[in-house]
């Protein structure tokens, strides 16, 4: 049997779809924003029709989790669980759920989260009783970076289920751990006990704060969502911190000579927020318009990955959940088959792509989606829309009236779909950060 890669999952938040350079990120007034993840696309596969399972943090992490549609899960109906959620006995994930991470460490990987869970709260969730055997971050879904506490006041920064207090930039203290745990794990990993480590980023997610803004953790102390802050350079550099992170984090892979058999992947949990460039898609994080759910995929396995390739295979994150499990050899639990499917082909040879429906749905504004090939349905706040991808990425040329018979199709696809899962729970909730008082719309 070849040799099991190590697997590194590196997510980061809010970041847009063409926040990076090499999705067409517009540089930044320090030169490129993110040299490091533009060399390991170039150096990998990059995706350019590849998704999140939700335009909003948790219930993508749902479906990372699980390899399933997120819905099948109360927690999940949460848009996004808020720190409200903290002591509830439902508002997370179920522990006794096969987990991406728990079958990886039953199959001998060593596991561990670094960075943010946001899949609920001590005593009843954490990562650790999901299948990680190590875990270094917040628990919420936003710290501020300095006194990482989260919007409500509340330190939420842990080692394993442990509170942790260390002083900090979060960006770099997730960096820093990550290097050290590598370290740890590399030697196993050479002899035959690989290692699954989770990197997940709260950058470039609100506060608007760089390494070099502690001061602004006292002025956003009671509005975490920084309405009165941040600028693009700012936001720029949240991300080139990030990426300086990830080019440490793949020099200790090249140290600890494992980097030709550790995959590495790259995605953002959702669409980008106010300050993120999502050009030319519309929308951005709670839509289900392309900005709010198509993000960077970069992918990148000297072993198996040929460099340079660009795949227009559509996928989900739940998909990568399937290829990871793949990669690794390990099946899934008969009881929770995975609706994500393996990519594995794929990063093989990229033009081995293949047709995949996808569908997503959003209690705020009772938005529907469903792509099917070149075609996306799409409903918001009561409307229908037909959108053809490949001609029209920006989603304004509407086909439904033009197209009535395909609008019905896929309008009977996605009622389809919707019938296999459970419905919207009557009494979840939407958090949405700010509105149209706070700041104009488009
Ligand atoms: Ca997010």
């Amino acid at each position: 049997m070849a040799q099991r890669p190590n697997i590194v999952f590196i997510v980061a938040d809010d970041l847009g779809f063409a926040d990076l350079g090499c999705y067409g990120g517009r540089e930044a007034d320090f030169g490129p924003v993110s040299p490091i993840l533009d060399g390991l696309a170039k150096a990998g596969l990059k995706f350019t029709q590849g998704y999140a399972n939700s335009p909003v943090c948790s219930p993508t992490r749902f479906a990372l989790m699980t390899g399933r549609y997120q819905y099948r899960l109360r927690g999940a109906a949460e848009e996004p669980i808020n720190s409200k959620s903290r002591g509830s006995a439902t508002l997370g994930l179920p522990p006794e759920h096969p987990t991406l991470p728990s079958l990886l460490r039953d199959a001998g990987y060593r596991t561990a989260l670094i960075g943010k869970w946001h899949l609920g709260y001590p005593p009843h969730f954490s990562p650790l009783k999901s299948g990680y055997q190590h875990f270094f971050g917040p628990m919420s879904g936003g710290v501020d970076y300095f006194s990482h506490c989260d919007s409500r006041g509340t330190h939420d920064l842990w080692q394993g289920e442990q509170e942790h207090h260390e002083d900090g930039y979060l960006t770099d203290l997730i960096t820093d751990r990550a290097v050290q745990w590598l370290g740890e794990v590399a030697d196993p990993a050479r002899g035959g006990q690989p290692f699954f480590l989770s990197l997940h980023y709260t950058a470039p997610h609100w506060p608007w704060e760089t390494r070099d803004d502690a001061a602004l953790a006292e002025e956003v102390k009671d509005n975490l969502f920084h309405l009165h802050g941040g600028n693009i350079h700012r936001y720029r550099k949240m991300i080139h911190q990030m990426d300086e992170g990830i080019g440490r984090v793949m020099a200790a892979l090249r140290q600890a000579w494992v980097d030709r058999d550790t995959l590495v992947v790259f995605t953002s949990d959702n669409g980008g927020e106010r300050f993120s460039d999502n050009w030319p898609l519309v929308g951005g994080k709670m839509d289900l318009t392309e900005g709010g759910i198509r993000v960077p995929w970069i992918a990148h396995w000297p072993a198996v990955i040929a460099p340079g390739g660009v795949s227009d295979q559509p996928c989900l994150t739940m998909d990568w959940s399937a290829t990871m499990l793949a990669a690794a050899g390990v099946a899934a639990d008969a009881d929770h088959p995975l609706d994500g499917v393996s990519l594995l082909p794929v990063l093989h040879d990229p033009a081995a792509t293949f047709e995949r429906a996808m569908a997503w749905r959003m209690n705020h504004r009772g938005q529907r989606a469903l792509r099917l090939g070149d075609w996306k349905y799409l409903q918001v706040d009561g409307h229908e829309y037909l959108f053809k991808l490949p001609e029209d990425e920006r989603e304004r040329a509407n086909h439904a009236k033009r197209e009535p018979e395909r609008l019905a199709a896929m309008r009977q696809a996605w009622e389809d779909w919707a019938a296999t899962m459970p419905p919207i729970a009557a009494d979840a909730t939407v958090s949405l950060g700010y509105g149209v008082a706070d700041m104009p719309q488009r």
